[in-house]
């Protein structure tokens, strides 16, 4: 049973998050939302469908990784979004699929800020942080699904901690919750709601143009993205720079000597 009082909260925002939140699937348990929502879309289920868990016993990161979703600690929840369906054609569709790990990004921060007042910072591409050092307090994963080169449908996957866990050592020295962080109880229904609202809202702004408008608040959210000392492997072997921001596709701009390299897709190391 999902909390009872889900229903009047989601009511509450219905103006801004469109269709998402629609049809919601709870489960008690299930290995990873991602793929419990993979399975619902690719037999038709509605773009906005939601299905929230309570646990994950194989939820998943990007490369392969884990993300620990032990019961009642966290919210896991994942999203199908329909880019390529009725509006814009395929190449905005790739558009609107390409920046919607940035887009999930503020929502998420913007969220958790309007309910709660904690100041979430983003780190690239995926990961929500709160203070310095950061801990990592939330982390998305958007996966496509393309038949023929064509957008069949996006699940935006998003793992928050709620409460503090039992996460195994060297996550837990760099993991938080919005417990642990606000030192007392939060209104989990309210932050899950709320973050409804505010992608519902990205959302519609990708859907219809208005991309700029995103990056600049994400701009605003990401201060790592400016001057930071990163490093990754390349084919040509260790790469190290500094951050110089994102670029209008969303790629993580670094100074490598007196040249500019874009970064778009695997493991970039903070410092
Ligand atoms: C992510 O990957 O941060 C994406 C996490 C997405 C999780 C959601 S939950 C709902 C949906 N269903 C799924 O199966 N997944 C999505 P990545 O950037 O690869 O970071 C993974 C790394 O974060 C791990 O290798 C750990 O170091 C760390 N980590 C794992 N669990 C964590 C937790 N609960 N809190 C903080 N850090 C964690």
């Amino acid at each position: 049973m999902p909390p009872l009082d889900l229903d009047a909260a989601l009511a509450r925002v219905a103006s801004r998050r469109g269709v998402l939140g629609e049809r919601l699937v709870y489960l008690v348990e299930t290995p990873s939302t991602n793929d419990a929502a993979a399975t619902l879309a690719a037999r038709g289920a509605a773009e906005g469908t939601v299905v929230l868990a309570e646990a994950q016993t194989q939820g998943r990161g990007r490369l392969g990784r884990t993300w620990h979703s032990p019961a009642g600690a966290g919210l896991y929840l994942s999203v199908v979004f329909r880019p390529a369906a009725g509006g814009p054609g395929g190449g905005a569709a790739a558009d609107v699929a390409r920046l919607m790990t940035l887009m999930a990004g503020v929502a998420v921060a913007d969220g958790i800020r309007r309910v709660t007042g904690l100041p979430v910072d983003i780190k690239w591409p995926n990961d929500l942080v709160v203070g310095r050092p950061p801990r990592k307090l939330a982390g998305l994963l958007a996966e496509a699904s393309t038949v023929s080169g064509r957008i069949e449908f996006v699940i935006l996957g998003i793992g928050l901690n709620l409460a503090p866990a039992a996460y195994p050592p060297d996550i837990a020295d760099r993991a938080t919750s919005l417990e642990s962080e606000l030192g007392r109880g939060v209104d989990a229904v309210a932050v899950l709601a709320e973050t409804l609202a505010a992608l519902g809202e990205g959302y519609a702004d990708l859907k219809q143009g208005r991309a700029r408008e995103m990056l600049d608040r994400w701009r605003a959210l990401a201060p790592f993205a400016q001057g930071s000392a990163v490093e990754w492997e390349s084919p040509r072997g260790l790469v190290r720079g500094t951050t110089e921001g994102i670029d209008e596709e969303g790629a993580l701009v670094v100074r490598v000597g007196n040249r500019r390299e874009r970064v778009i897709a695997g493991e970039v190391h903070w410092h």
